[in-house]
């Protein structure tokens, strides 16, 4: 009754690759690839805050769409305009985004104490309170016309808890590791809490017209591999096996799902064993290693350059190019090319560009 809404295809590459088909070449797309680093980013948000932009499905929707006219032919897939911190907004606390520095929760959480009772007893209507995403995802999927798939995304139950409790971003992991280590049971209480808000959140995305969707497990590094089994993996395989049934019982065909768990190459193998369609990878991994692995399960992997090979020159980034096409098997079955990370602030657009062409290029000619 839904996808009829929207126009049919153009291209499909990404679902396609995503579900472990053949294709002409490698789907392509970057994380964060609507950002600071293009200049009409800039014009769109002017001194609009940035979750004001988030809550405007009109701004949302043109700030999604940017890259795909800035680098015609060359970005596969669109990713809704929005944050991870939306969901820790929905459970009840306040998050404000500093220019120039990021989010920052004005009063973290920082021990099992009456804020997290009220969070852990705030029933989330998560249809509700993030209404204003589900309608910045259908107004975008009706602009995009087919012309590329929309992912839809959510943050990971850990990455989540990292931020709820550090009240940013972190470079010690103090008060994240203290929970874990010190209140492992209020830990999981809120993980569990988190990823059924998760799966919900991803589910309307997913009727409101997200073909895709995509969990960022962004600080899946600062775990150990015994810890990321503990207070990581449980949750993220959980999501991958209720998406599908919530889904379902919404009258919904299911959709692809990608795992990213950054700095973590122990996750790999882990997660080649879940529910998900495709892995993530960052450039902490060989290509053609984690292609091998990833084959032998039947997942698709996605990535992975280092960032950082856009402040580079020609040369050294078709020497990456290179390497990765050779390492993910020529491209036309089991990879999506993307980063290994999102794209920087520093980087030029001209860069990427470059980048994109490389793949497009040596992978059509392998
Ligand atoms: O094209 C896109 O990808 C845009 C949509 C998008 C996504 C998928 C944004 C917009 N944020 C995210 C995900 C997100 N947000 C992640 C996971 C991906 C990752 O690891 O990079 C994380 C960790 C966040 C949290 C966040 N939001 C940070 C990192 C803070 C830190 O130091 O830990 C920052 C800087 C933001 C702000 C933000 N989110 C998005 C944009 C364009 C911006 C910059 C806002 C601005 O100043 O204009």
């Amino acid at each position: 009754m839904m996808a009829s809404r929207f126009e049919p295809m153009q291209n499909d590459l990404l679902l396609r690759t995503a579900k472990g088909e053949q294709v002409k070449r490698p789907p392509m797309w970057v994380m964060r690839q609507a950002g600071r680093y293009l200049p009409e980013y800039h014009k769109e948000k002017g001194s609009k805050d940035f979750f004001e932009c988030c809550r405007n499905p009109e701004v949302a929707s043109n700030l999604t769409i940017q890259p795909i006219d800035h680098f015609p032919g060359l970005i596969d897939a669109a990713i809704i305009f929005s944050d991870i911190l939306v969901i820790p907004q929905a459970m009840g606390m306040e998050v404000v985004m500093e220019e120039g520095k990021g989010p920052v929760f004005p009063h973290p959480m920082r021990t099992p104490d009456e804020q997290y009772k009220k969070i852990m007893a705030n029933e989330v209507d998560v249809k509700e309170s993030l209404d204003y995403v589900y309608q910045a995802i259908t107004l975008t999927r009706q602009k995009l016309k087919g012309r590329v798939p929309l992912i839809g995304f959510c943050g990971a139950p850990w990455t989540l808890l990292s931020y709820m409790v550090e009240g940013g971003g972190s470079k010690m992991f103090f008060n994240a590791k203290t929970w874990i280590y010190k209140y492992p049971q209020e830990s999981k209480n809120l993980l569990q809490k988190t990823t059924e808000i998760c799966i919900e959140y991803l589910a309307q995305q997913v009727v409101a017209g997200a073909q895709i969707v995509q969990i960022f497990d962004s600080w899946a590094g600062e775990l150990s591999a015994q810890s990321f089994d503990t207070f990581s993996l449980p949750y993220l395989k959980q999501i991958a096996t209720e998406l599908p049934k919530r889904l379902a019982s919404l009258g919904q065909a299911t959709v692809p799902m990608i795992v990213f768990a950054k700095g973590a190459p122990f996750a790999l193998e882990r997660l080649c064993d879940s529910n998900y369609n495709v892995i993530g990878l960052d450039w902490l991994h060989e290509p053609a290693e984690a292609y091998r692995i990833a084959q032998k399960a039947g997942k698709v992997v996605q990535g992975n350059a280092d960032p950082g090979i856009l402040y580079g020159n020609a040369a050294s980034t078709t020497a990456v190019v290179e390497n990765m096409v050779r390492g993910f098997g020529g491209g036309k079955q089991g990879w999506i090319a993307n980063l290994g990370h999102g794209i920087t602030p520093y980087a030029k657009p001209e860069a990427l560009e470059f980048y994109l062409q490389e793949i497009k290029r040596v992978a059509t000619a392998s």
